[in-house]
């Protein structure tokens, strides 16, 4: 009984220690009345030294609300603090002011700064009071989080103490911050990492860009040491430079993750080379990467410089330009293990692609795959990390590219190369008799995933209706597969759907409105595609039987198909015919 009061004492201390103080706390720079105490949007900590109130009043459990404007690590004029994160606390930036809940800030339309010029005077010069660093993570760990902010103009040019590295952000012994959805730019230093400079520190960077850093002898963006375990997801990397590593070094002992990101007009300066990215003794792990536009002026390699071995899956490295011949124009393979990549000159390794990958802009930016792209339908599903459902724009990062046959490795839909997934647009399947639809097959011939309701096969899953091609100019193919060896089939397009579908024969029949049938063909193996060779277009067929498909409508196909076996799914359930999953087309 005392013991279990003693505890019940206990548990309400701790729940009121847990209590006091934690919640939000409102940083407001553009504010100019209130209690100034964060207590409240209208109470907002106010001024450029908004932030450092409310971090140096902060406890383990608090957001920080900040909304637009700029922010200095201190009102004063020495160089060596800086905005310390801290374990439990969020600092969320991008706010208007006066939002209720975190998903209602726009990070884009208000741009919450925190920046390292405190005279405001940075310009092509002026960076000579500047703080070292703009953001210290020492000491953390994932719980201290940074999310929503524009880092910009630290100048670590002091040669002690780590002030001659990571101008933007400084990672050492142990800092391992969740930095999230952040912009480092401008950032600069004397030593190595401009944005950042990590050592035996495992931090996270999710959604960020890392723009026109210096990082002057290693890693324009970042320069990662020793026994780094960092990650970067969905980051863009572009406009930065050093001698030796233009976007990030990878020095020792470190195996940093790079998922879904872009290497753009990096630049090595020196003769260590590394236009995108500089690797040392290190196994990093490298997938789905776009690595393109990137420069080296003196040293031969402006791709990736790698010794010795490390592992590349599914990523696109291309047009990256160095001084010299053919292989300057691409990169420093050797050692590393490729596969499933476009690589500029080729390189040794199963499912690797040397065509040029088509994209959609480089000039410009714009380093999509155009829509025929050798590179869509040509990575490894298996070599995607666990956990990855996105590119880097948050698209299915798994998405079949209708005009390009499927080569790399995997079920359909296949992961394209690169960090951009090219969109199916085409279409949508529908209609499969797999237990998905209010009206189930007529005989209980329920068909796996995706099929049409089972037909007398004994091998056969059901048909499978797939399209492939481009809506404009009209290429579509529609192909039925999985029917009866050699069945003859009708290709039915009608101008509405019947969602819940209706019993056609041995299967369900989705297609509805107006009906034409398009084509009618011979299985081969149970295979019949459509329009075929002297066929005309599915569209000029459609308007030739009387239905006119305008731009930007909806068709809805299905195959059905001879199954006269006489006892697989008789009359009255069944009958002797059965028909496909169903295909939407977007025209
Ligand atoms: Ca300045
Ligand atoms: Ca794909
Ligand atoms: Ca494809």
């Amino acid at each position: 009984m005392i013991r279990s009061r003693a505890l019940f004492v206990s548990l309400a201390l701790s729940l009121l220690a847990l209590s006091a103080g934690a919640g939000t706390r409102y940083v407001d720079a553009a504010l100019a009345s209130g209690a100034n105490d964060g207590s409240s949007w209208t109470n907002a900590y106010q001024g450029s030294n908004g932030l450092q109130l409310a971090l140096t009043a902060a406890v383990s459990g608090d957001e920080i609300w900040v909304a637009q404007g700029s922010y200095e690590p201190t009102a004063g004029a020495t160089r060596s603090i800086y905005f310390q994160l801290r374990n439990g606390v969020a600092i969320y930036g991008g706010f208007a002011g006066g939002e209720l809940t975190l998903d209602q800030r726009d990070v884009a339309a208000h741009v919450a700064i925190l920046t390292a010029d405190l005279n405001g005077d940075d310009g092509t010069t002026g960076f000579a009071e500047n703080s070292y660093h703009v953001v210290d993570a020492s000491g953390t760990n994932a719980t201290a989080v940074l999310d929503g902010f524009t880092v910009r103009g630290g100048n670590a040019n002091l040669g002690s103490a780590n002030q001659d590295r990571g101008g933007g952000i400084l990672c050492v012994g142990g800092a391992s911050p969740t930095v999230r959805n952040c912009i480092f730019r401008e950032n600069r230093c004397t030593f190595g990492g401009g944005a950042g400079y990590i050592n035996a520190s495992a931090p996270s960077f999710t959604d960020c860009r890392f723009e026109n850093n210096l990082g002057s002898n290693f890693g324009g963006a970042f320069d990662m040491a020793t026994n780094v375990t960092a990650s970067f997801t969905r980051c863009v990397f572009s406009g930065n430079s050093a001698a030796r590593a233009g976007g990030v070094e990878i020095f020792g002992s470190s195996t940093v993750k790079l998922t879904n990101c872009v290497f753009r007009n990096n630049t090595s300066t020196g003769s260590g080379g590394g236009g995108a990215i500089f690797i040392s003794s290190s196994s990093p792990v490298i997938r789905n990467c776009t690595i393109v536009g990137n420069h080296s002026t003196v040293n031969a390699t402006a791709g990736i410089l790698a010794s010795p071995l490390f592992a590349a899956s599914n990523n696109l490295i291309y047009f990256n330009d160095g001084p010299g011949g053919a292989q300057n124009l691409v990169n420093n393979m050797s050692g590393v293990s490729c596969t499933y990549s476009c690589v500029q000159g080729g390189a040794a390794g199963t499912g690797n692609v040397s065509a040029d990958p088509q994209l959609a802009n480089l000039g410009s930016g714009d380093v999509h795959l155009g829509p025929l792209s050798p590179c869509a339908d040509a990575g490894s599903n298996p070599a995607v990390p666990v956990g990855t459902t996105t590119d880097l724009e948050g698209n299915p990062r798994f998405a079949d590219a209708p005009g390009v046959p499927d080569t790399g490795l995997g079920s359909s839909p296949l992961v394209d190369i690169g960090a951009y997934e090219l969109q199916n647009t085409l279409y949508t399947l529908f209609c499969a008799g797999d237990g998905s639809l209010a009206t189930p097959c007529p005989c209980g011939n329920t068909a796996p995933t995706g099929h049409g309701c089972l037909n007398s096969d004994f091998f056969s899953q059901g048909a499978l209706l797939l399209a492939a091609g481009s809506a404009t100019p009209d290429t579509v193919v529609l192909t039925s597969s999985e029917m009866i060896a050699s069945a003859s089939c009708i290709f039915l397009q009608g101008n509405q759907q019947n969602a819940s579908g209706a019993v056609f024969g041995d299967g369900v029949r989705c297609v509805a409105g107006t009906l034409k049938r398009l084509y009618t063909k011979s299985a081969s193996g149970g295979v019949a595609s459509a329009p075929g060779v002297g066929d005309p277009s599915i569209s000029a067929r459609s308007a030739s039987l009387g239905d006119t498909i305008a731009p930007g409508s909806q068709r809805f196909y299905q195959v059905y198909y001879r199954d006269p076996a006489p006892s697989f799914c008789p009359s009255p359930q069944g009958n002797t015919w059965n028909i496909s999953s169903g295909v939407i087309l977007n025209w």
